[in-house]
């Protein structure tokens, strides 16, 4: 197993969370390293469903230990009742660890970031609403609150202070919205941080020593490689880097640690919020994959824009990312297609592109190429190896592992764990 990164290959949703879970069952260490309580992992164990937002879905192995690491952003309130539920079902926490110098998401910034949605009218991004946006600025902008700085109170108060009165400015004059009281937010983050403080390590060194013993260390990313702040969709894209790149500074690592980087992505493409989609789907068809699919958001009940697989999107993941293989999920939501379209290239102005145009104005004229494969029409939940699965649907793989020139080493049938098969 070694030390593994698995990465959304599009714009989230791929089934993460359940490849992740696959994946812990070997791991001794689960990390997130960007992205907030904006991302949703759902992991289906026997009958029971866990929606995870921050914590590493590696948290239903007693053994293993999972670390938010200093890339993301975290909520404490969130967290708290991520924990709190987890508890009530009989999930032992305390092997979550969570790194110092993660970022706070503060009231503020959800106010903010909700707000400035709505100003953006025609152009908005179609965020979460969960102020990730906003923390990850302040960050940038060297005004963020650590988690660090709430374990300290003292000057936890004064940079508050400073800080309230700084963003009251911008939510009463920008946003036309009520201040803030410093008090209040004050006491609200004490106790919160009262609650995490058990929890809180230098998690660059945890995991330094983690990798030192030979233990087996997983990377949890969030979101997907379209969703990239510096390689996605811009702006139509999450604040941090969900590419595998981002495993190393997101977590205080080096990248010779890393041995080996998994893609996850869906037989078809899915996308919740705004931005350009080539093999969107509207109609009938969207609306079966996305009733066969359950196409709607973990964190935000959204409904996902569905559409068909985007060759063009996976060669790029492959790069962006260097993958050494894909995992292909909810290959079963396609069973009862008559034929399946496989958008292979793209024609912008006339003119044939093989590659992902990182040119945002451009790729928003892209026009798919299909090429169309015949359905299998059959019912594959229950295949548990290639042999079991019809002819057209391994066709299918096939088809989709030459485009992308990455092996295929996982093939998910449905959300539970034993529907999957492992390729030899
Ligand atoms: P944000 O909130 O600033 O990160 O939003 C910016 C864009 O990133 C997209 N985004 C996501 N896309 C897919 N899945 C995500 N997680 C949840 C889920 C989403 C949900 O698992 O379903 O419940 O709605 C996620 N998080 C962020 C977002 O749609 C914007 O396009
Ligand atoms: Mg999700």
């Amino acid at each position: 197993m070694a030390n593994v990164v698995v990465i959304g290959a599009q714009w989230g949703d791929e089934g993460k969370g359940k490849i992740t879970d696959l994946l812990s069952k070997s791991a001794d260490v689960v990390v997130r390293y960007q992205g907030g309580v904006n991302a949703g992992h759902t992991v289906v164990v026997k009958d029971q469903t866990f929606k995870l937002h921050l914590i590493p879905s590696g948290i239903l192995y007693p053994d293993t230990e999972c670390i938010i690491g200093c890339g993301t952003v975290i909520d404490p309130k969130v967290l708290i009742q991520e924990l709190d539920q987890l508890e009530a079902l009989g999930i032992t926490t305390q092997n979550l660890l969570i790194s110092e110098t993660a970022h706070v998401t503060m009231p503020y910034h959800r106010l903010i970031d909700k707000a400035a949605e709505e100003q953006r009218g025609n152009h908005k991004i179609g965020t979460t609403g969960r102020g990730i946006g906003p923390t990850y600025a302040d960050k940038s902008e060297r005004v963020g609150v650590r988690i660090v700085d709430l374990m300290n109170p003292e000057g936890f108060r004064e940079q508050l202070a400073w800080t309230i009165a700084q963003k009251n400015t911008i939510l009463e004059k920008l946003y036309d919205l009520p201040p803030l009281s410093a008090d209040e937010v004050f006491e609200e983050y004490m106790g919160y941080a009262d609650r995490l403080r058990p929890h809180v390590v230098d998690s660059s060194l945890k995991i330094y020593d983690a990798i030192r013993r030979k233990r087996n260390v997983l990377f949890e990313g969030a979101q997907g490689t379209l969703l990239d702040l510096d390689h996605g969709t811009y702006p139509y894209v999450t604040s941090s880097n969900p590419v595998s790149g981002g495993a190393c500074v997101g977590t205080g690592i080096g990248p010779t640690v890393i041995d080996r980087v998994i893609g996850v992505a869906k037989a078809y493409t899915t996308r919740v919020g705004e931005g350009p989609f080539p093999t969107e789907l509207h109609e009938e068809m969207g609306a079966l994959l996305c009733d066969r699919g359950a196409e709607f958001g973990t964190t935000t009940g959204r409904q996902r824009r569905c559409g068909w697989f985007d060759a063009v999107i996976g060669r790029y993941a492959v790069r962006i990312n260097g993958l050494d293989c894909l995992a292909i999920t909810k290959l079963d939501v396609l069973d009862e297609m008559d034929e399946i379209k496989v958008c292979v290239a793209y024609e912008i102005d006339g003119q044939r592109c093989e590659d992902f145009p990182s040119n945002s104005r451009l790729f928003a004229q892209c026009k798919p190429i299909y090429e169309t494969m015949p359905g299998w029409k059959r019912s594959t939940e229950a295949c548990r190896s290639l042999d079991d699965l019809p002819k057209e649907a391994l066709d299918y793989l096939k088809f989709l592992a030459e485009l992308m020139d990455v092996p295929i080493a996982i093939v998910s049938l449905g959300a539970k764990r034993d529907q999957t098969i492992i390729v030899e």
